[in-house]
């Protein structure tokens, strides 16, 4: 991780600090069902973003369903800017995966990708196209994005 970036994500601890309230998200966390969701206010590439998301005890975000896609895109939207989601296909090329290996039952890929077209730099990140509406486009993963973590709220699953 970059210096900057250290930074940066020091100087923002402030805003993403465990609220002392009922709240089951941590300040700056929006819920969804049982997961809380930041979008970032930095930029970053997918390694960094993975490593932001560690920080704050949650990981980039993994959709499952059509029910947090339209979530997620609908706040995507409002903001107007592109986010990492954590998939990629590093392992086996053209089988994306969540972070952890899970594979992608759900998917919401804009028509013709993944294409894992970048020259001399292929694509293997998931990322949302505002081009295409927010569907799901492969980046190279050092591109600069905004990114979105997931955590699940507070006092949930813990049975599991
Ligand atoms: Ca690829
Ligand atoms: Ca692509």
């Amino acid at each position: 991780m970059r210096l900057a970036l250290v930074s940066v994500l020091l100087s923002s601890l402030a805003s993403v600090t465990v609220a002392e309230d009922t709240s089951k998200c941590p300040t700056g966390f929006a819920q969804y069902g049982n997961s809380c969701y930041w979008f970032s206010n930095v930029g970053g590439s997918f390694p960094e973003a993975r490593s932001y998301c560690q920080f704050f005890r949650s990981h980039l975000v993994r959709i499952t369903s059509k029910e947090e896609d339209d979530f997620v895109t609908h706040k995507a939207k409002q903001i107007g800017r592109e986010f990492w989601l954590g998939a990629t296909d590093c392992i086996t090329e053209g089988e994306f995966r969540w972070e952890g290996g899970v594979p992608l039952n759900y998917t919401n890929w804009c028509p013709e990708q993944p294409n894992n077209d970048g020259g001399d730099k292929p694509h293997h990140c998931l990322m949302l196209w505002k081009r295409c509406g927010y569907r799901w486009n492969d980046l190279e993963c050092d591109a600069e994005l905004y990114f979105i973590c997931e955590r699940r709220v507070a006092g949930c699953c813990c049975s599991n």
